[in-house]
């Protein structure tokens, strides 16, 4: 087997699949790749071996044959464009749902993860209470646009592509909040990407690596 790719070896979320490797674990799964996975601990990602393939110390990573990879985006990108099923042949639907990619990663994740930091790690701050609705609205604001481009359409751009998996990867983590739920046509579309037998496989594969860790030790 000539892929490995890398992944926590117990994630924060204890198997909910928010972490990125589940997303390029999909992608492979949509390829009908196999891969190997190598498990790193917080501590292994920040000394020399793991930096050597990810400059920021994180997860997560590619490896196929010399070539190392980071960036979950890239990382996607590359098996789509090695492997068919995540990118149309016509070179402007191609482009438009690299576009898409893009557009999941830098404008739909960003105020996403906001929420989520607000959420997490500022809630017990004096000025939580009156941020987190600015940080809410923002994550709105964004999914109000993306919902009247989506429509009544199963996917943002013709079939399944690169680009739908990475928007369902990134509004996922809105799942828990309910606010996903205010916009009945994007709630739908990531239950279509969760009900995908590729998300499935990754989905499981990922939960299998954090349900068979104890909690402590
Ligand atoms: N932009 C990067 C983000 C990678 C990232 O944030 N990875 C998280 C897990 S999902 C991580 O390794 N966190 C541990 C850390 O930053 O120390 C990507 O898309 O791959």
């Amino acid at each position: 087997m000539s892929i490995t790719i890398t992944a926590f070896e117990r994630s924060p979320d204890g198997g909910s699949g928010l972490a990125r490797d589940t997303r390029v674990r999909w992608a492979l799964e949509e390829a009908g790749q196999p891969y190997e996975v190598r498990l790193v601990s917080f501590r292994a990602m920040k000394e020399p071996a793991h930096l050597a393939l990810h400059p920021f110390g994180q997860i997560p990573t590619y490896e196929e044959r010399d070539l190392a990879l980071f960036e979950s985006g890239a990382i996607v990108l590359h098996i789509a464009e090695h492997h068919a099923g995540l990118l149309p042949k016509d070179a402007n639907a191609r482009a438009r749902a690299i576009t898409w990619m893009f557009a999941a990663l830098n404008t739909v994740e960003p105020p996403i993860l906001e929420l989520a930091t607000a959420r997490l790690l500022e809630g017990d701050k004096p000025w939580s209470k009156e941020r987190l609705p600015l940080v809410e609205d923002r994550v709105r604001a964004r999914l109000e646009q993306l919902s009247a481009r989506l429509g009544d359409a199963d996917w943002l751009d013709g079939a399944f592509s690169a680009g739908d998996l990475l928007m369902v990867s990134v509004l996922l983590r809105l799942k828990s909040s309910g606010i996903l739920d205010e916009y009945p046509n994007l709630a739908a579309y990531v239950a279509r990407g969760e009900a995908r037998p590729a998300y499935k496989r990754a989905f499981a594969a990922q939960l299998a690596i954090n349900s068979a860790k104890p909690l402590s030790g």
